[in-house]
């Protein structure tokens, strides 16, 4: 059995009820402006800050502290270009012949369709990969993670908000099936293609669909 960690005080700051009410109410405020982008600006974002925001992202709870995540971040013209081929060309799929009407129709509100450009516009795509199962450290051998999925689900959470507070724009965009993802980043099987994120500057001239989001009595309940 593996030694158990040595236990060390908690880092942590007790905040007034006003510093709290404050705090969370900022929060709010900046998070709900927050918006899928799908029309980007190709100016440069300075790759500090994705490597902060993806610090963040490694900052989530997962389990068994196993960290089932890796985060390939996307910047030569090439690669996107390659990564957009391989993206429209399942998503022609989808539209056309893959997704079932009823998808469909929900998603005609939001104008989404096979035409990904912001694949070659925005200055970086971070593709998220799920790790399955690592090397383990003495023999080697591949050993499982648990709760990959929570746990990188988190993790792409606290990513989008690290960036909206940096003042990126994001898109979570999913081309289905993202297999195409294992061969042009040359990531191994264990490694598997959770989510893509193209990063940047919003177009000057994007438009996003006027949704609304659920009330607090729709979500939440109080037992
Ligand atoms: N992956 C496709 C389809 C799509 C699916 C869902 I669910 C969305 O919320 C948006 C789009 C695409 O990216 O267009």
């Amino acid at each position: 059995m593996a030694d158990k960690l040595p236990a060390v005080p908690l880092d942590f700051r007790r905040l007034t009820a006003e510093t709290q009410r404050e705090n969370v109410d900022k929060f709010y405020a900046n998070l709900d402006k927050r918006r899928s982008v799908r029309e980007f600006s190709d100016e440069a974002v300075p790759l500090e800050i994705i490597e902060k925001a993806i610090l963040v992202a490694g900052t989530a709870p997962s389990g068994a502290h196993l960290q089932p995540w890796r985060f390939v971040v996307v910047k030569d013209a090439t690669v996107k270009s390659k990564i957009r081929a391989a993206a429209e060309a399942e998503e022609y799929e989808s539209y056309h012949h893959r997704m079932p009407s009823r998808w469909l129709n929900r998603l005609a509100p939001l104008g989404t369709d096979e035409h990904k450009p912001f694949l070659e516009i925005a200055p970086y795509l971070i593709i998220v990969f799920r790790l399955t199962s690592f090397p383990n450290e003495t023999t080697g051998e591949l050993e499982p993670t648990y709760y990959s999925q929570e746990s990188v689900g988190i993790a792409v959470g606290m990513l989008l908000v690290a960036l909206h507070t940096a003042g990126l724009a994001t898109l979570t965009h999913t081309p289905s099936p993202m297999k195409f993802l294992n061969e042009v980043l040359n990531r191994p099987k264990n490694e598997v293609p959770f989510v893509l994120i193209p990063v940047g500057y919003p177009a000057e001239s994007c438009r996003v669909p006027d949704i609304k989001r659920k009330m607090l009595a729709e979500i939440m309940e109080i037992v």
